[in-house]
Formats: structure tokens, sequence, C-alpha cells
């Protein structure tokens, strides 16, 4: 996964429901854009720079996977969408929203439709205010300074007052809160450990990720699964034993929560593929002992994906040696997982089925999938 872009947006509006706009706004910058980090106060200020009624001014944080022409084209749909009309004229005007890129990253950007960073804003309080609250030791890019210093050599006149109303956070939709610890399930290939990943990023939870990168048995299981299957299984449980037992049983005092790309059970749905009836009963015996005393997981998510797409994914990550996997398999594992949530009633359990869905290539799907997981 690439680092995301850190972006500053400078948010304005000067007519109608100014605040409603700004909370529109900030909205549509969450679901269009990316995760909103910090959201500065909301000042009101006066027109500058022409005659007309007083603003209120606002800047944000956010993080985006998106480059800047397209951040660029997405604040233009979303001034659009809140009913702004861009006239050809040259002066100031009101208008209902006003969207700004103040920096990208340290990213200098010099084009006919893109100034970045944004050429007005070391002038201009009704950006300095707000910026300084949430980015003070920030460095401009190309005149060196920190906001602060800025603000300090700003000639600006403008008398600015904050009011004392706040922006809600969109991603504050999202309550985890009741979670101590979710698993995240699914085939081969379903996006488990991309899902876990995003979560512990995007809502500051502690990530657990399977070690089977480091499980030699793998890649001789694939080869001669009836000569390494029991191997190979007792090999997993051991490790997920000791990492869950390990890892579970303190909270990181700067984390929220747990979120894990697998839950231990599946040793279970698996061994029962791969192993013989004689083997799978001794396993299990084995299991049982172990399970017994483990943290289970709040929230068991399993995630379902149809057997073309778990192929497309598969052929996608190209590891060698789960290329010649074939369908059969991943659907008795399919199965496999359905039944065993089907009898168990310990867990919360979601079946969620994401098909249809990309959520690693599309922020929508995305915002689905974590709406259908928190959702009670
Ligand atoms: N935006 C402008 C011009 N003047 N004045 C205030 N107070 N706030 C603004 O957002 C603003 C402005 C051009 O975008
Ligand atoms: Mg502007
Ligand atoms: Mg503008």
């Amino acid at each position: 996964m690439n680092p995301p872009n850190h972006i500053y947006i400078a948010l304005g509006s000067n007519k109608g429901d100014r605040l409603k706009h700004l909370q529109n706004a900030v909205d549509l910058i969450f679901k269009d854009i990316g995760k909103v980090n910090i959201i500065a106060k909301v000042y009101n200020t006066p027109a500058f720079g022409f005659e007309g009624d007083d603003f209120l001014n606002t800047c944000l944080f956010a993080e985006t996977d998106y480059s800047a022409e397209i951040v660029l084209d997405k604040l233009l749909d979303i001034e659009t969408k809140l009913g702004r009309i861009r006239t050809t004229s040259e002066t100031y005007e009101a208008r209902t929203i006003d969207l700004d890129l103040l920096f990208f990253n340290d990213a200098r950007i010099d084009s006919e439709f893109l100034k970045i960073p944004h050429p007005e804003l070391h002038k201009r309080k009704f950006v300095l205010y707000p910026l300084h609250d949430i980015a003070s030791k920030l460095k401009h890019p190309v005149l060196q300074q920190s906001i602060a210093e800025l603000l300090e050599l700003c000639e600006d006149q403008s008398d600015i007052e904050p009011i004392k109303i706040w922006l809600k956070n969109p991603s504050k939709q999202f309550n985890f809160s009741n979670q101590n610890y979710i698993a995240i399930e699914g085939n081969i290939g379903a996006g488990k450990t991309s899902l876990a990943h995003k979560i512990a990023y995007d809502f500051n939870a502690k990530l657990i990720l399977e070690r089977f990168a480091d499980n030699p048995f793998l890649p001789k299981f694939y080869e001669e699964p009836q000569r390494y299957a029991f191997t190979l299984e007792m090999s997993f449980l051991a490790d997920r034993y000791q990492q869950i037992s390990d890892d579970l049983s303190q909270l990181d005092l700067f984390k929220d929560f747990m979120v894990s790309d697998y839950d231990i059970y599946k040793s279970l749905i698996f061994s029962k593929i791969t192993l013989p009836e004689d083997e799978f009963k001794l396993y299990r015996k084995l299991f049982y002992l172990m399970y017994k005393d483990i943290a289970k997981p709040d929230l068991y998510v399993y995630l379902y994906q149809n057997t073309q797409r778990l192929q497309e994914n598969i052929k996608k990550r190209g590891r060698d040696y789960e290329q010649n996997i074939d369908s059969e398999y991943l659907e008795k594992i399919n199965s496999g997982y359905l039944e065993f949530l089907k009898n168990q009633s310990e867990l919360n359990v979601k079946i969620i089925d994401i098909s249809e869905k990309d959520f690693v290539l599309n922020r929508t799907d995305y915002l689905w999938l974590l709406n259908e997981i928190c959702k009670t």
C-alpha cells in the first residue's frame, strides 16, 4: 500500500446557511476524497478583497490516495453539488461554498489550473487563523516558514473571530468503540488482510496479522498435500495460539481496539478439509484444548467473495505457491466456514457479501463495508 497524500483544504461560505454548507462540504470531502483527520475551528471573517457579507471559514487536514489534479476535480464537483455556480467574472462574489486546496504533501505545482501551495494563503488571515489551529508547525514548502511565523508576519488587518460551533468529523459515524477485538475472516483472497490494514490505520486499532509467510510448510503442502497436511495444520495452530495469547493479552496504551485478519477457528475449518478423518479427530482434540482458554473476538466478520473473484485476487497478488489452487478447494473452504458459522452460537458474527464490491479501489464500497460492520 502506498502511503496516502497529506492535504490541507480551506473552506469558506458567505451565502445562505453558511454553517450547513461547510458541514456538507466536510461530509462530501470525507465521502469522495479521503479520511478527514482534523478540522479547525470555524471563524467569522469579513469579506476580503471585495465588498460583501461576512464569511465563515475553516480548514481541514485529510489523507487521500488521489493525485492533486483529481483532488481539485473532486473539490470542484463538491462545490457544484452544493450549489456553487461559477461565473466567468474576474472579481470575487458571494458564494455558497468555496473549497481551495492549500497544500498537497510538500509539492509545488504551478500549472494553469492548479497552483500548490495556494499562492495567496500567507496573505489572508481567514486562511491562516484556522490553519494555525491544526498545523501551526507545518512549514510552507516555498516560503520555508511555519504557519505560526506566517501568521505573525501577515499584514491582513481583518477582524477575525472564532464562532462557538464546531463541525462534526464524519468518520465519527463509524463507531467501533463497542468492540475490543474484531476478527476479519474470509476465504483465501477475499481481502481480509487489506481490510484489517485499512481499519487499523483509519481507526487507530492494533493490527494482528497472520504470519503465514513464515510458515515453511505452506509451499510444501501445496506441492504434496497428503504428506504435509498434518504438519502444516499443527504448525499453524501452534503459531496462531501463541500469537493470539501474546498479542491479545495486552492492548497497546495508544490504540483503541484490535483487529486481526484471521480467527483461530480457521485452523479447524481448514484441517477438516485437508486432513484424513482419523488425523482430523486427533487434531480436533488438541484444537479444543487450546481453543477453550483463548480470547474470542467481540465481532467476527466473514467476507463472502465468489470463487471467480477469489481466483482473480489470488492471481493479482501473485504468491507462487497459491497459483494452482483449484476452485473446488476454494468452494470447500467456503462451505467449511459457512457450516461452522451456521452451527456456532457463541460468537457475534456478521457475514457480508462483498462479491459486487471493491473496497480496495473504491472508497464508496469501503465506506459501505464499514457501515455494514458497524451497524447494529
Ligand atoms: N475568499 C475569497 C476572497 N475573499 N474573504 C473571506 N473573508 N473569506 C473567504 O473565504 C474569501 C474572502 C476568494 O476565494
Ligand atoms: Mg478561495
Ligand atoms: Mg476557490
